[in-house]
C-alpha cells in the first residue's frame, strides 16, 4: 500500500528506531548500542521489540500498527489471531552481503507487514516475493494437521502435491518502496531480502500476525532446505 503511514508518524518511528539502531552506516556496532541484535546472516540484523524493555519506544513503533490492525487484518485472519513478531530489521551494504534464502514466514496462513524506514530502490535490496507460492501449503486453512506438523516430511509432501498448480502461476516481484509505504503479504508466500548493493542501509519494521494454533514458522531443518530450493527453482522458471 502506498503512502499509508503519515509523515509525522513515520518520522517518530524513524527517530525512535534510530535510538535503538543507527539508521545510517558508520555507527558503532549494534551490540554497543542495543544488546539483543541478532545477525541472521551476513549484513542482516534483527532486534526483537518483544524483548525490548523500553516500553515508550515499543509503544511509539506500535502506533503504526493501528493503521492496519483493527480494520483489515481481521478480514483476512480468523478471530484469535495475535501479533507473533515485532522487530527492527536492518540490512546493510558491504562485503559478505548476499541474497537471503527463499522462505515462508509461516507454513500456515498469517500476515507479514513490512514498513520501510527509508526509500528502498532496487539497489538497496528490497523484499523479493514469489507471488502464487502461498498455495504450496495450508490450502485447507486452520491449525496444522498431522501432515503439516513439525515442518518435516509431511510439509514437503504437501508442497510437492501442490507444485503443479503453483508452477504456472508463480511470478517474481521485488517492488521498490518509498518511505511511508507498507508491504503486506501472506506469510506462506516464498520471499527473501535481496542483497543490499547500495551505500546506505535498509532499515524496516516487521510486524507478523498468525492464527491461533499456527505458531510460526512451522518449518524444520528439512523443510527449510527443501523450500529454499523450491523457491530457487520457481524463481528460475518465473524468469523464463
Ligand atoms: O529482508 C526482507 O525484506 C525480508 C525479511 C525476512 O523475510 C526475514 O528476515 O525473515
Amino acid at each position: 500500500m502506498t503512502n499509508l503511514v503519515p509523515p509525522r508518524l513515520l518520522q517518530t518511528c524513524v527517530s525512535t528506531a534510530d535510538r535503538h539502531m543507527p539508521l545510517r552506516n558508520g555507527g558503532p556496532s549494534y551490540n554497543d548500542i542495543s544488546p539483543g541484535y541478532v545477525a541472521s546472516s551476513a549484513n542482516r540484523w534483527h532486534l526483537s521489540m518483544h524483548k525490548c524493555r523500553n516500553e515508550p519506544a515499543k509503544a511509539t513503533l506500535a502506533e503504526c500498527e493501528r493503521l492496519w490492525l483493527d480494520d483489515w487484518i481481521p478480514t483476512f485472519l480468523r478471530p484469535g489471531f495475535s501479533r507473533t513478531q515485532f522487530q527492527l530489521l536492518r540490512s546493510e551494504p558491504g562485503p559478505g552481503g548476499a541474497d537471503q534464502g527463499f522462505h515462508q514466514d509461516n507454513s500456515r496462513r498469517g500476515l507479514t507487514v513490512l514498513v520501510p524506514l527509508c526509500d528502498v530502490p532496487v539497489e538497496r535490496g528490497p523484499t523479493q516475493l514469489l507471488l502464487g507460492s502461498h498455495a504450496l501449503t495450508g490450502a485447507g486453512g486452520g491449525r496444522r494437521g498431522r501432515r503439516g506438523a513439525g515442518g518435516g516430511a509431511g510439509l514437503v509432501t504437501e508442497a510437492f502435491d501442490n507444485l503443479g498448480a503453483v508452477l504456472p502461476r508463480a511470478s517474481l516481484h521485488a517492488p521498490a518502496l518509498r518511505k511511508g509505504d507498507v508491504l503486506v503479504y501472506d506469510s506462506r508466500v516464498l520471499h527473501r531480502g535481496l542483497e543490499n548493493r547500495d551505500s546506505e542501509a535498509r532499515p524496516c519494521l516487521v510486524f507478523r500476525y498468525d492464527e491461533e494454533g499456527c505458531a510460526p514458522p512451522g518449518h524444520g531443518p528439512l523443510s527449510t532446505v527443501v523450500f529454499r530450493q523450491i523457491g530457487n527453482a520457481l524463481a528460475l522458471l518465473a524468469r523464463l
